[in-house]
């Protein structure tokens, strides 16, 4: 039986170059997302309740379902923590991760894979307006990952996301560089903890070799990230915070991520060394 390809012939070299793919419009907002951010809106309604904040919102919106969510914040920062460990939760959610697309999408774009869910390796992302504590700097995907080195991250906004709300930065073809090693007691970043606060090594003549772009993106889109793509979160400098949710897929059939059982990375609680010690720059 040939089942129905989701991706061109030309999308697949776009992404071989790229190490990046955007697929617009590709998620139902009806069925897929609209479901994850009404239960988001739930969410932050029993937040307001609990701590009998102040707070009046609208009925629910796709367009704003994080309504009140900046206010919450301002009455408490650790109420936004709550809801940020609630939301990954959401069953909704969790059917988005294991949508059979994102195997299928995975198998065109690596031919022979078995694809994986990268445990604890899916959640959905708040970046606040002018928080630096939780941007990711410059980085690849696989050191805080790890799994397989050719596992693909999709990633996907909740919000129209703008210019000023700092969408995430890429490099494309930086793939081709392979695993790059990194500083692991970065004192560079003493506010950024796991892999938040790994270093790569020659980054500024790394991030001098290739383009960078920041495309602006909406609910429904998908973007496809290599591994091994650098890229970085932008600023938010905004009045709303920028809700994605990322989800990670990895390869059962790469050689690398069997030699060490397919095993995660710092969230996972791993030490990162111990598994690629030459990738450890000190
Ligand atoms: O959304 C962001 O700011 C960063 C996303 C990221 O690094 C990822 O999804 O792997
Ligand atoms: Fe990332």
């Amino acid at each position: 039986m040939n089942q129905a390809k989701l991706l061109t012939e030309k999308q697949i070299s776009e992404f071989n170059r790229d190490g990046l793919l955007i697929l617009r419009n590709f998620y139902d907002l009806e069925q897929d997302i609209k479901p994850i951010q009404k239960m988001v809106y739930e969410i932050i309604g029993f937040i307001i309740s609990k701590y009998d904040l102040p707070i009046i919102r609208p009925e629910f919106n796709p367009e704003s379902f994080d309504a009140g969510f900046q206010q919450i914040l301002a009455a408490n920062r650790t109420y936004g923590a709550e809801i940020y460990d609630a939301v990954k939760q959401i069953p909704a959610f969790i059917r988005l991760v294991a949508k059979p697309e994102h195997e299928q999408l995975f198998r065109e774009l690596r031919t022979g894979a078995l694809p994986g869910i990268a445990a604890g390796g899916y959640g959905v992302r708040i970046d606040n307006p002018n928080e630096d504590k939780f941007r990711a700097s410059w980085h690849q995907e696989y050191p805080a990952q790890l799994r397989s080195l050719d596992g693909l991250v999709y990633w996907s906004p909740l919000v129209c996301v703008t210019e000023d709300m700092g969408p995430v930065e890429f490099c494309p073809g930086s793939q081709v560089e392979g695993p790059i090693p990194v500083f692991t007691q970065s004192n560079k970043k003493p506010e950024k903890t796991g892999a938040y606060s790994l270093t790569l090594k020659n980054e500024k003549d790394l991030l001098k070799k290739y383009q960078h772009i920041k495309p602006l993106t909406n609910p429904g889109d998908l973007v496809i990230i290599d591994f091994l793509v650098l890229h970085a979160s932008g600023h938010n400098t905004s009045q709303r915070s920028r809700w994605s949710m990322q989800l990670r897929y990895f390869n059962f059939a790469e050689p690398t991520g069997q030699s060490y059982g397919w095993q995660g990375s710092y969230a996972a609680g791993i030490n990162f060394r111990e598994i690629h010690p030459e990738l450890c720059a000190d």
